[in-house]
């Protein structure tokens, strides 16, 4: 399953606090997306994150968790996608929860199905940035840094850059791709249409699409385009 990653372009990322009709998910599953991810920054809980993951598994592409905090680790996902917000200015979000969750679930954690992600925060508006209290105006160099930060000293199999809400410098994503030899690079943030999704697709590895889900159903499945 971990190596199925490598062949991600495209995921929906799903947010367990927010309503989905069953149509509309049916729609989403269905669309030809490799994966969905489940996970948000605010309002996660384990209940709302078991039943998203429950209406999910009737489809049969994978279903993956990103946690964001500790209570909402639900059993019964393909992968854990562990965020380490590389830029973050507070220790909690880099490894002080982590500890806290290897300390309640060390040994029943399933290694084999963790994924870290080096988490890059770029849209200092976004609610992950205020939650994160991520250093967000970032300048080339510092962005670039992050990416060898992610890879080459911690070497984590995942780089994202997270620009949630907004749609990033497209110029940057590819140099960061680029930069980096062996991680993946996720890339997130304002996808709404084919076009954009496109120009993603062509910067960065995966491509995540949260938002337009929630705001316009056509225009998020337009997303899903040939690649
Ligand atoms: C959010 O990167 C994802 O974590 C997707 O961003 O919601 O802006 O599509 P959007």
């Amino acid at each position: 399953m971990h190596e199925d990653i490598r062949h991600w372009r495209h995921v929906f990322k799903l947010d367990p606090d927010k309503e989905i009709s069953d149509e509309h998910l049916d729609r989403i599953c269905t669309s030809g997306t490799d994966a969905i991810v489940v996970g948000g920054s605010t309002g996660v809980t384990f209940d709302n994150t078991i039943d998203l993951l429950a209406r999910v598994r009737r489809y049969e592409l994978p279903c993956v968790s990103e946690i964001s905090t500790i209570e909402a680790v639900v059993p019964g996902f393909d992968l854990y996608l562990i965020p380490v917000v590389l830029n973050s200015r507070q220790g909690q979000w880099i490894t002080g929860r982590h500890r806290e969750a290897l300390k309640q679930f060390g040994k029943m954690l399933p290694w084999e199905s963790l994924v870290p992600e080096g988490y890059v925060v770029l849209n200092e508006d976004s609610t992950v940035a205020r939650l994160t209290q991520a250093d967000a105006n970032l300048g080339r160099q510092d962005v670039i840094a992050c990416a060898n930060l992610s890879e080459k000293l911690f070497r984590l199999p995942v780089c994202y850059l997270e620009y949630s809400g907004k749609f990033g410098d497209m110029d940057l994503v590819r140099e960061v791709r680029d930069t980096l030899e062996e991680s993946q690079l996720f890339y997130g943030g304002g996808i709404d249409s084919a076009e954009r999704a496109r120009q993603a697709l062509a910067a960065a590895d995966t491509i995540v699409v949260g938002n337009i889900i929630y705001e316009d159903i056509e225009r998020a499945l337009e997303t899903v385009v040939d690649r």
